[in-house]
Order: C-alpha cells, then sequence, then structure tokens
C-alpha cells in the first residue's frame, strides 16, 4: 500500500487531553470541552494529526468519567453535547482528529441499568446485564470467588435485596462504582453498538476502547492466584479476569459496526504482556490500533528499551499491524519522574521522546509531556483516585500525573482556570514550566517537542518501516530507520557519535559527542 493510500493513523501523533486538567473555560476548576475548543492552536502548532480525550460522557465521576451513566450524552461537567459538537467542528477546521474513549468493560453504578438491577432483584432479566452471584459458605456471606479489584480490595459488593436484607453480590474489577457488564447477554452489544454510531454520526474519527482485555469472562469464574500489589494495575497473562479468547469475538462485532464508516479508527487499551496474545487483537477483523506498554515499563537503559522496542515492533508484525508508541498516559507515573526526576529525569525524558519519534508507527504524547512536567507529590487530602481509599492509604493512585497543565502567568492557577481552587493544587514551582515561557524560549522542552514533530512529519527519512540495529557502543541504543539514525546514550561519559548530519539533538552536541542522557538524530 502506497504512503497515500495507507490510513491517516498509521504513523498519526495522537494527543491525549485528560479533559479535567487541560484547561477550564467556566471557572470551575475542572477542565472542560469548551477549554480544550480555546486551546485547539496551540495544539495545531505543536502538530499533533488527532486528540485522544478521556471520558467525557454522564458520570458520576467516581473515577473521573471511567464510571459512564449514559454513554450517549456529555457530562454538564464538560460543557454537554453541544460543548464536544463545537470541539469537532474546531479540531477538523484545523485538520485534527478526535477520538472519543469509550468504556465497555463496566457502567458506572448510577447508570439506569445497573438501578434496574438493583431494584429487580434475584434471577430477573435486569440483573442478567451485569454478573450477579449468590455468596459462598453459610448466609452467602462469602463474595463469590477471590477475585481482587484492580483498585484494591475485593471484586465483589453484597447488595440489598428489595426487601431489605443483604443477598447477591455483584462483581466490578474496579471501584465498587463500576460494575462489570455481562457481555454473555446480547443487549450489552447492541446498545454498544448504538453508542459507536452515535459517535460516528456526529463526525467522532474513532475510539480508544477502554480495557479492551476486559469485557469476556471466564465461565464458572475461578478464583485467581494472588496478586502481587507491587504490580497494581498490572495484570500478569495468567489472570482469568483479563483476556478471556471470548473477547475476540466481540472485537469482531465491534469491527463490523466500524467499517461502516471508511477512516475510523479503532484503539485498545491491551494490557496483554505475550506478544502472541496481544498480536490477537490487531487481526484484520478486530482492532486497528492496540496500545503497547512494553516502552512505558521500560527502565532508562539501553538493553531493556531495546527489548521492550523489539518486541513491540516483533507483536505488531505478527499480525502485520502498525507498531504504537507511549511514554505516559494518565494511569501511569509521569516520565520526568519516572526516570529519575529533576534534570536529569527531563534529559531522559526528551532523549526518549527523541527515541520514540523516529520510531515507524502512531505515537501518543499526553497532555504535559510536551512541557516536560513531572509527576506531583500531593498531600493526603487531596487525594481522589480511588485507589487511594480502596488500598487502605497504602496506595496514592494517580492523581500526581493528572495535575492541571500550566498555561502562562506566575503564580497558579496559571491561565488553566479563572479560580485557584483547581480540582488538584498546581504546584506554585511551575511558573517556569508553562506554555507561553516554554514558547518564547528556544531550548524549552516545548519547543523541542514542536521541533521534532516538526521533522518527524517533513523529512522523508520518516517514511520507512524497517529498523536496523548496527553494533552499538556499550551503554548506547542505536538504530536505523532507512537514512535515518537515531542514538541515545543512556551510559554516563559522553558518547562518540556515528559519521553523519546531526539532524537534531535533544542536547547540544560538541565535537561529535552525545552527552549522557541525550538523543540525536542523524542523516
Ligand atoms: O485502565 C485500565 C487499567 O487500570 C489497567 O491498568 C488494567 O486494568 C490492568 O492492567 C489490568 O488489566 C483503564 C483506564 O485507563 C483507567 O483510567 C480506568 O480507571 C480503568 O480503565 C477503569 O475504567
Amino acid at each position: 500500500m502506497g504512503r497515500h493510500s495507507a490510513p491517516w493513523w498509521r504513523d498519526a501523533v495522537f494527543y491525549q487531553v485528560y479533559p479535567r486538567s487541560f484547561a477550564d473555560s467556566d471557572g470551575d476548576g475542572v477542565g472542560d470541552l469548551d477549554g480544550v475548543t480555546a486551546r485547539l492552536d496551540y495544539l495545531a502548532q505543536l502538530g499533533v494529526d488527532a486528540i485522544w480525550i478521556n471520558p467525557v460522557t454522564v458520570s458520576p465521576m467516581a473515577d473521573h468519567g471511567y464510571d459512564v451513566a449514559d454513554p450517549r450524552d456529555v457530562d454538564p461537567l464538560f460543557g454537554g453535547l453541544a460543548a464536544l459538537e463545537r470541539l469537532i467542528a474546531a479540531a477538523h477546521d484545523r485538520n485534527i482528529k478526535i477520538t472519543m474513549d469509550l468504556v465497555p468493560n463496566h457502567t458506572s453504578s448510577a447508570h439506569p441499568w445497573f438501578q434496574a438491577a438493583l431494584a429487580a432483584g434475584p434471577s430477573t432479566d435486569a440483573r442478567e446485564r451485569y454478573i450477579f452471584r449468590d455468596g459462598r459458605g453459610p448466609g452467602g456471606l462469602e463474595p463469590p470467588n477471590n477475585w481482587e479489584s484492580v483498585f484494591g480490595g475485593p471484586a465483589w459488593t453484597r447488595v440489598n435485596e428489595p426487601d431489605g436484607n443483604p443477598g447477591q453480590w455483584y462483581l466490578h474489577l474496579f471501584d465498587a462504582e463500576q460494575p462489570d457488564l455481562n457481555w454473555d447477554n446480547p443487549e450489552i452489544f447492541d446498545d454498544f453498538e448504538k453508542t459507536l454510531r452515535f459517535w460516528l454520526e456526529r463526525g467522532v474519527d474513532g475510539f480508544r476502547i477502554d480495557v479492551a482485555h476486559g469485557m469476556a469472562k471466564p465461565p464458572g469464574l475461578p478464583d485467581m492466584a494472588a496478586v502481587d500489589r507491587s504490580r497494581m494495575l498490572r495484570n500478569k497473562d495468567d489472570d482469568p479476569r483479563f483476556n478471556h479468547p471470548d473477547v475476540h469475538a466481540i472485537h469482531r462485532d465491534i469491527r463490523s459496526v466500524i467499517d461502516d464508516y471508511p477512516g475510523a479508527v479503532t484503539i485498545g487499551e491491551v494490557w496483554v504482556h505475550d506478544n502472541a496474545r496481544w498480536a490477537e487483537y490487531l487481526r484484520p477483523d478486530e482492532l486497528h490500533l492496540g496500545f503497547n506498554f512494553r516502552l512505558v515499563q521500560a527502565q532508562f537503559d539501553a538493553t531493556d528499551i531495546r527489548d521492550a522496542i523489539e518486541n513491540s515492533l516483533a507483536a505488531a508484525a505478527i499480525e502485520n499491524a502498525t507498531p504504537t508508541w507511549t511514554l505516559s498516559n494518565h494511569d501511569v507515573e509521569r516520565e520526568v519522574t519516572r526516570y529519575g526526576g529533576g534534570a536529569v529525569g527531563l534529559a531522559r525524558a526528551r532523549a526518549m521522546a527523541m527515541v520514540m519519534l523516529a520510531l515507524p508507527g502512531a505515537v501518543f504524547i499526553y497532555n504535559g509531556e510536551e512541557l516536560g512536567l513531572p509527576n506531583v507529590e500531593l498531600p493526603d487530602e487531596v487525594l481522589q483516585d480511588p485507589t487511594w481509599e480502596r488500598s487502605g492509604h497504602t496506595e496514592r493512585g494517580r492523581d500526581g500525573c493528572r495535575v492541571p497543565m500550566p498555561w502562562e502567568g506566575d503564580t497558579p492557577p496559571f491561565g488553566f482556570s479563572t479560580t485557584v481552587d483547581t480540582w488538584l493544587p498546581i504546584p506554585p514551582d511551575w511558573a517556569a514550566l508553562t506554555a507561553e515561557k516554554q514558547l518564547a524560549d528556544t531550548g524549552s522542552t516545548l519547543t523541542f517537542f514542536r521541533r521534532a514533530l516538526e521533522l518527524r512529519s517533513l523529512r522523508a527519512e520518516f517514511n520507512g518501516t524497517r529498523i536496523d540495529w548496527p553494533t552499538a557502543p556499550r551503554d548506547a541504543l542505536m538504530f536505523t530507520r532507512g537514512q535515518l539514525v537515531c542514538v541515545l546514550n543512556a551510559g554516563t561519559r559522553p558518547l562518540r557519535l556515528p559519521e553523519g548530519e546531526v539532524l537534531f539533538a535533544s542536547a547540544p552536541v560538541a565535537d561529535g559527542e552525545l552527552p549522557s542522557n541525550a538523543a540525536a538524530w542523524l542523516v
């Protein structure tokens, strides 16, 4: 397939907007869709092709939108349906696509279906939309199996039946406010199809599918092995809660709807480690793209990074699928902090951005990554992630990577909102990191990202799909993509660069030497 006939997403730069934290247009301290619309020129100048926006549908916000009470309307907190329509039109005017986040695995407990299930009682059709079971042991006092919630604590909650007595339990792999749907019930897909068509008819260009390896549950719901809590939010491949093979029939059904809308893309959140199992989601009649999280999980170490890249490429190649690359999102610690924090963490994050942007495929940049934002140590009293409560205050959760964007000025809220009372506090020292300051600084991380994205889109060297690994010095990562050479110095000493013209570097190159914690592109 020639470059011109390739689908738009094959080498697209997606920019992830966490809507609570991007820009607040109405002064309530929470970001919203008109805020995004007002900042579209910033994204156009950054050079992004598409926006992935985290859930904005109607929700009590127990998990900030991943608890959906109405999948076919926009929450008033984010400006309602009209605000999304304004955003779609304004983004399309600038040639930017809009992809939404859909949550098929579960609904909110406030969804009318769940409320009906509670009211109807056991052995009713209403209960068949979710996963209700009798408890184990005398009086049904024990949960139906030993599954744990990803956010901590049991994955089951017992309900009071309409007669007022404790009765059945329902399954929730996440918060108790996020009951899992029963995808064996055909009503669930029929409704999901309505949701897909509802948004596609409104001009949405595709969907990020939440927990795309969830949905199907093994018959009999067998017990799971004990979870290693230090790996919270990460399932192993033998975990019965996820990746049941029946999930693929669901993806085929979804694809048959998407195919009615040429150009629309689906991107699955697929936390599956094994390459062969992961690739099954990318078969020609399933998802277009799948998040591969190996690069997120890699340490700043040349061997580890190479291993992550080679595995990601190999996994996508199994189904001739497009590789995807991401260094961070709203669920993981920001990379500046992951790579050590401070100036070193930032230097490494920039270097890794160049590695990511040199690779063939689609890339995902998380809002604030282009400003080099670090994770924030938040005080206990402002934490909102359900993980904090559900883990009995042992896991702080994901709020630290969700702090609102600093746009301009010298004091919080830095133009994010008109109130200082933002939903999470913005650190005063982010005054140095505002978009305004960075736009005016040729050495800033924002200027660096703009230039890197510009080169990636303009230079012909970024067209090839083949990656080779010439022998590299110890602690260096070096790969070629046709005429392009990407070098990363993950060691502690300056690295002599190979022959060639330095097209771009994440730190100044002097006398042909690349400093440590830096990357360069050569042609
Ligand atoms: O994340 C799913 C998630 O938490 C993964 O880490 C996954 O569940 C785990 O590896 C087990 O397979 C998505 C969203 O990104 C997150 O923000 C939501 O909280 C969650 O789903 C629930 O909707």
